[in-house]
């Protein structure tokens, strides 16, 4: 039988849900989470494979109007992202239909449709709508656009209609061998998947602004035969009094994060773990290019 396979992205704003359909496809905690927008910073590989399908799932960064250089570094990944994939699925927050806001999704249409590659309007969050028929409207508006071969509403937390996009993406691969072992579910070693761990216990343990100025940067990673494994990290922020705040009272906060971090990378490389943090101060490293370089952006 021939064999399909291609690389799928998935693209759109902040909060769509993008991480979360990769996850639930893949059924494995592969990209971080939070109700807070801007959660992805890199594009994450996620590889799903079947008897005759090898799809290439790249969760990218939420599509914003950059005003920073790290946002233009995260629209630069989004672009190179759609420059290099078979299909684009663009996911869609039915809460914002009474607001679809065709500036900043117009600037990604526009980067779509001069890619003339096969895209998808994907609604998420279907479990949010009171009557099914609010949909109608939202659908109509898009098919004006003329920009997506399929329209479908998904909700990537209850898995709902997951079988049926991906029974969809299969239609539109090219045949093709299959680029990856079908064992390997991501490229992305576990020392970034730690980083991102220990990210997201940021998004959830600080207020609005301190996770935005926030970067991982992981010093060591020390697999042993015997033992628990070290991995020692920085969290980089950009002002000397965002220190207290991240530390706490007494070092609880930064205790609570280590702890919650340690117990999570625990459970994605199977392995006991001994997690060091530690809080560096690099003023305004959301702007210097340099440093973003060796931030790996
Ligand atoms: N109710 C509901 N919530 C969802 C659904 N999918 C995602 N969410 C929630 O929406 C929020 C954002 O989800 P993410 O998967 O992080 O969104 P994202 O598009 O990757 O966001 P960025 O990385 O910031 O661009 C989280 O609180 C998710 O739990 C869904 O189908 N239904
Ligand atoms: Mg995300």
């Amino acid at each position: 039988m021939t064999k399909k396979a291609g690389y799928v992205s998935i693209v759109g704003k902040p909060n769509a849900g993008k991480s979360t359909l990769i996850n639930t496809i893949l059924k494995i905690k592969l990209s971080i989470v939070t109700p807070k927008p801007q959660t992805t910073r890199k594009n994450i590989l996620g590889i799903y494979s079947t008897n005759n399908t090898q799809i290439i799932f790249v969760d990218t960064p939420g599509f914003i109007k950059p005003r920073y250089e790290l946002q233009k570094s995260l629209v630069n990944s989004i672009i190179e992202s759609i420059q290099g994939t078979d299909l684009i699925l663009v996911i869609f927050d039915v809460n914002d239909r009474d607001k679809i806001d065709f500036i900043i999704s117009g600037d990604l249409f526009k980067i779509i449709r001069e890619q003339n590659k096969p895209a998808f309007l994907i609604i998420n969050k279907l479990d949010l709508l009171k009557d099914i028929k609010e949909l109608l409207p939202l659908i109509a508006e898009f098919s004006k656009i003329n920009l997506f071969n399929e329209i479908i509403p998904i909700s990537a937390i209850k898995d709902t209609n997951i079988d049926e996009l991906l029974k969809t993406i299969e239609k539109y691969l090219p045949e093709s061998e299959f680029l990856f072992d079908t064992e390997i579910i991501s490229t992305q070693n576990d020392r970034f998947f730690a980083s991102e761990i220990i990210r997201e216990k940021i998004f959830f343990s600080y207020g609005d602004e301190l996770p935005y100025s926030t970067e991982i940067l992981i010093n060591e990673f020390k697999e042993r035969e015997k033992g628990k494994w070290y991995i020692s990290a920085d969290i980089i922020i950009e002002r000397e009094s965002q220190k207290k705040i991240i530390i706490g009272k007494k070092g609880e906060k930064l205790k609570s994060v280590g702890e919650m971090a340690r117990h999570s990378i625990e459970q994605f490389i199977r392995h006991p773990v001994y997690l060091e943090l530690f809080v560096k101060v690099r003023p305004k490293w959301r702007d210097n290019k340099t440093v973003l370089k060796s931030l790996g952006y």
